[in-house]
């Protein structure tokens, strides 16, 4: 079967890869409709050989659309998912808005795909940092029975959108030049620096970001006890979020084991020789379906304790190729249907 499928928010830097992946993987698509706000109506864009022409992201769109991507942030999820939904439409969205809702699945594909099948209409995506995380985390958690975990995160500028790579590079040049650096997208400088403040403080210290973090690992690993302490860093990178994670399990952990259960992984790559340098980075993981973990070493702080880093391309894998593979599998399972019979 073919499908009707809207990306709302397609001007912004997930919307782009959303627009790219979907031509790419032969996405089942007879119509594809790109949708963003009043200002960008109009736009024409061409990827892949198609030319679509922008329309305004409003109500009453939806009427012939089977599968609606929203990449365009909260705001706009709350104000249209509702319409998207009451026409028929079924919405997989990027933003955190409805994450934390009970009736509303926050699903990665490779983790807990039977949200996919109890929907009631919409369907969420994690936070970009906690997708990288819980592809290293998921296999070992399996393995050992996870109980906590503090993380440090590295993240791309990417995952602030097209603007702040766009900042970066201007600092760059600014700073090679000796000109004056401004900083507009971040509170500080991010070039040769690093932002230890992602989203918004809270009254407990964390940013938002931090308690995502844990409170989405809780719900997609369905584990209501786990504890997360996160640190999320802005770091001058373009793309690929990567994570420094020590954690504690319930049972004795064994190295060998533990390999064996990320490299059996679907959503894993182990890289882990460090004695040859071989180990993931952000820039050998830009622009991959699967995490590259590595650095995996019993922790020293911890009994039943390991650690491990791991990259992820936080626009794929945290974002809009996640968002994809929660479509095709519901196709594939015969869980998403087109309206028209
Ligand atoms: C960030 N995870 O990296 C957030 C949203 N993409 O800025």
């Amino acid at each position: 079967s073919s499908f009707t499928v809207g990306i709302v928010g397609a001007t912004g830097a997930v919307g782009q890869e959303l627009l790219r992946l979907l031509l790419e993987r032969d996405f089942p698509c007879e119509r594809l409709r790109l949708f963003a706000s009043a200002r960008s109506a109009g736009k024409v864009i061409t990827q892949g050989g198609q030319t679509f022409t922008v329309e305004e992201a409003r109500a009453g769109v939806f009427g012939d659309i089977d599968l609606a991507f929203f990449a365009a942030g909260g705001g706009v999820t709350r104000s249209l998912a509702p319409d998207a939904v009451a026409a028929g439409c079924v919405v997989i969205d990027k933003s955190s808005a409805l994450r934390m809702e009970p009736d509303v699945p926050l699903v990665i594909p490779e983790i807990n795909p039977e949200g996919l099948r109890q929907h009631k209409g919409i369907i969420a995506n994690p936070n970009c940092s906690t997708a990288v995380m819980l592809m290293g985390l998921w296999p070992l958690h399996k393995a050992f029975g996870l109980k906590r975990a503090i993380v440090a995160t590295y993240q791309s500028v990417s995952g602030t959108g097209a603007e702040a790579v766009r900042e970066l590079e201007g600092q760059v040049q600014a700073h090679v030049a000796g000109s004056p650096i401004k900083a507009q997208v971040y509170p500080q400088q991010i070039a040769f620096n690093c932002l230890p403040h992602i989203d918004t403080f809270g009254p407990d210290g964390y940013t938002g970001e931090e308690t995502k973090m844990a409170q989405e690992s809780r719900k997609i690993m369905g584990l209501p006890e786990l504890r997360v302490s996160a640190t999320t860093v802005r770091v001058p990178v373009v793309r690929a979020h990567s994570i420094a994670v020590s954690a504690e399990f319930e049972r004795p952990v064994d190295l060998a084991e533990a390999r064996r259960a990320v490299s059996e992984f679907e959503g894993a790559e182990l890289i882990d020789a460090p004695e040859n340098n071989s180990y993931p980075t952000p820039l050998a993981f830009a622009e991959k379906v699967k995490c590259g973990v590595g650095r995996l070493r019993r922790d020293t702080a911890f009994d039943n304790g390991l650690s491990f880093w791991v990259s992820g391309d936080n626009l794929w894998r945290g974002a809009a190729l996640n968002a994809l593979m929660n479509a095709e599998l519901m196709i594939r399972e015969g869980w998403l249907k087109p309206k028209k019979g």
